[in-house]
């Protein structure tokens, strides 16, 4: 996390024992013949908040209170945003959905106080109800995630020295906090980040948590979502950086990505991989190529995931150790459906997907 992005990005390719192999894939050189394909949403929201259902279905939440779905592969969009109450109206900024179907769904709002709260809505979005309202003022949460249409876990930048966690058991009806006894205690300035819904992640049973703030950012894992643990990550961590995105594919195999997001195009130290559940984390060899908020794994094609960021977006094949570039990929957030179809969203009301053959 030094000096110039560019040199540092060019010298580590150019000094890269893996340089020959590199020149052929790295973007500068060659991108990827993928490339997404936009959906206009008429939009000028940031969409940080993104849950695809099918290749069809998509629903995504952001800025000013907006949330708009598609259920005919983004040809349009339904503005599906909750009325709120005159004094609340005007700015709540969602940064996470999950949806269940083209009817069920669950919204994040961010921020401090009361701000941080969860909306739920099972008529496709006519209707939307509070289904947590935060009342702990030093409370901000980030994420949340859900492992089935029951179990889910959202979470909080650390109240009293851990991280928070409030926990649902029937889709996002009700919420409660989970015993903060079995979370490790944070270090100081440590954080998570609100840039993609997936700071916490739900996958074969485990349960994973992305952390910055500190360096190097850290990675939280547990087997029931009461009793965790915490390793150090790869990945450079401080004051805007640090893992921003976690997912796992199966019990073991993991991709952290991240950065500095004031530091979009600085290309070291931004993605890292597992293969033991978490407990240890690897360097990508080669990295993508910039600040990367969002991560999915591609399911039904192995070790291919997509990674995006708001200075591009990358491709692995290898289970996330080398990455390459993804023409027109500036996004915050991705999420792969199928193994032939991914969604992004971004900044702009920036949104679209990407055809895998
Ligand atoms: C936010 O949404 C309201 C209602 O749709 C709209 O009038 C306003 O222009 C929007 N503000 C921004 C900054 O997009
Ligand atoms: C965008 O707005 C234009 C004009 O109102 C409309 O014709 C078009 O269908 C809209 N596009 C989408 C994707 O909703
Ligand atoms: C994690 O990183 C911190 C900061 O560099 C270091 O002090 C600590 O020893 C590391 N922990 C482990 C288990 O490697
Ligand atoms: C907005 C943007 O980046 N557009 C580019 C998308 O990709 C095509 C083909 O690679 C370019 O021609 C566009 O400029």
């Amino acid at each position: 996390m030094k000096g110039s992005n560019a040199l540092i990005g060019l010298s580590a390719i150019l000094l890269s024992p893996t340089a020959t192999a590199l020149s052929s894939t790295y973007p500068a050189f060659k991108p990827s013949p993928l490339a997404w394909d936009l959906k206009p949403t008429n939009s000028t929201q940031q969409f940080r908040g993104l849950s695809s259902v099918s290749k069809d279905v998509v629903w995504i939440a952001g800025t000013n209170s907006t949330v708009l779905l598609t259920k005919n592969g983004g040809s349009t969009w339904s503005n599906v945003s909750p009325s709120l109450s005159p004094e609340n109206s005007t700015n709540f900024q969602f940064r996470d959905i999950e949806a269940f179907s083209d009817k069920s769904a669950v919204i994040l709002s961010i921020g401090k106080g009361y701000a941080s709260r969860i909306y739920q809505t099972s008529d496709g979005g006519k209707s939307w109800k509070p289904t947590f309202i935060n009342t702990e003022p030093n409370a901000f949460y980030d994420c949340m995630v859900f492992e089935n249409k029951k179990h889910g876990l959202a979470i909080s930048d650390p109240v009293e020295g851990k991280f928070r966690l409030i926990g649902t058991w029937d889709g996002g009806a009700t919420w409660k906090i989970v015993d903060p006894a079995g979370i490790p205690a944070a270090l100081t300035g440590e954080f998570g980040f609100a840039a993609s819904g997936t700071c916490i992640e739900a996958a074969a049973g485990r349960w994973y948590i992305a952390s910055g703030g500190v360096d190097p950012g850290r990675i939280y894992r547990s087997d029931d979502g009461h009793q965790w643990k915490v390793s150090n990550s790869s990945i450079g961590g401080g004051a805007a950086a640090g893992v921003f995105s976690v997912r796992f594919r199966d019990e073991k195999n993991g991709i952290a990505v991240g950065g500095d997001y004031e530091k979009p195009a600085e290309n070291v130290n931004n993605a890292a991989w597992s293969k033991d559940g978490g407990k240890t984390w690897h360097k990508a060899e080669s990295f993508p190529g910039g600040y990367r908020s969002g991560v999915s794994w591609v399911s039904g094609r192995g070790r291919t995931a997509v990674a995006v960021g708001t200075s591009g977006s990358d491709i692995t094949y290898d289970g996330g150790k080398n990455w390459q570039a993804i023409g027109n990929g500036s996004f915050d957030a991705v999420e792969c459906v199928s193994r032939d179809t991914c969604w992004a969203s971004g900044l702009g009301g920036r949104v679209a997907r990407l055809k895998l053959s």
